[in-house]
C-alpha cells in the first residue's frame, strides 16, 4: 500500500501573520516534501518494505548503505510531517504546567533549553533538523544531518525544526537565526509536545 502525504494540519496561509508565507508551504509542502513521499513509493513498490510501517522502514534501512536512498525519502516522509505538526499559529514562548516543570529539570530553566536548542539548529552544518527527545526518560536537545532522525537513532521524538536552507529561504532568505527565533516564540506547538510525551 502506497505511503501517503498527511495533511499539512492548518491552511498554507495559517502562518503568514506568524512569520512563514503560504508561498513556503506551497514550495515547502507542496514540492518537496510531495516529492519525498513519491520517491519514497517508487522505491519501494514490490519490496517487502511496501507492507511495513514508515517507522519501520526507517528502521530497517538505517543502516544499510545500499538503501540509504529509501532511508533518505522516508526518513524525510516522516521528518517533515512530524515538522508540521511542530509548528502552530500562535505558538510559541514558555511552556506551562507539566511541560514546564519538565523542561527546568532538564535544562535548568526555559531559556537555558531555547538558548540550547537554538544553538543546535544555528550549528547544524548544512542541511538538517534540530530536535527536542526523549532518550530513556531524560529531555535532550539534538541535531541531525541530512535526513537522519531520533527513530532511526532509539530515541522518541518530541518536536523538530528543519533547518535545510529551503525550509526558511522564502521568508527568511539567508537568515537562519531569525527563522529559529520565529520558530521558538511565535509558532512552537507545546500540545504536540505534551502529546508525544503521553504517548506510548
Ligand atoms: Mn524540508
Amino acid at each position: 500500500m502506497p505511503f501517503e502525504q498527511q495533511p499539512l494540519p492548518f491552511a498554507m496561509d495559517a502562518l503568514e501573520a506568524h512569520g512563514m508565507k503560504a508561498e513556503t508551504f506551497e514550495y515547502h509542502y507542496g514540492k518537496h516534501h510531495k516529492a519525498y513521499v513519491t520517491k519514497l513509493n517508487d522505491a519501494v513498490k514490490g519490496t517487502e518494505l511496501d507492507s511495513m510501517s514508515l517507522e519501520d522502514v526507517i528502521k530497517s534501512t538505517y543502516s544499510d548503505s545500499a538503501k540509504s536512498g529509501i532511508f533518505n525519502n522516508a526518513a524525510q516522509t516522516w521528518n517533515h510531517t512530524f515538522f508540521w505538526n511542530s509548528l502552530t499559529p500562535g505558538g510559541g514562548g514558555a511552556p506551562t504546567g507539566d511541560l514546564a516543570a519538565k523542561i527546568d529539570t532538564a535544562f535548568g530553566s526555559y531559556d537555558k533549553f531555547k538558548e540550547e536548542f537554538s544553538n543546535a539548529a544555528a550549528t547544524q552544518f548544512g542541511s538538517g533538523w534540530a530536535w527536542l527527545v526523549d532518550d530513556n526518560g531524560t529531555l535532550k536537545v539534538m541535531k541531525t544531518p541530512n535526513a537522519e532522525n531520533p527513530v532511526a537513532l532509539g530515541k522518541k521524538a518530541l518536536l523538530t525544526l528543519d533547518v535545510w536552507e529551503h525550509a526558511y529561504y522564502i521568508d527568511y532568505r539567508n537568515a537562519r537565526p531569525a527563522f529559529i527565533q520565529n520558530f521558538l516564540d511565535n509558532l512552537l506547538n507545546w500540545d504536540f509536545v505534551s502529546a508525544n510525551l503521553a504517548s506510548a
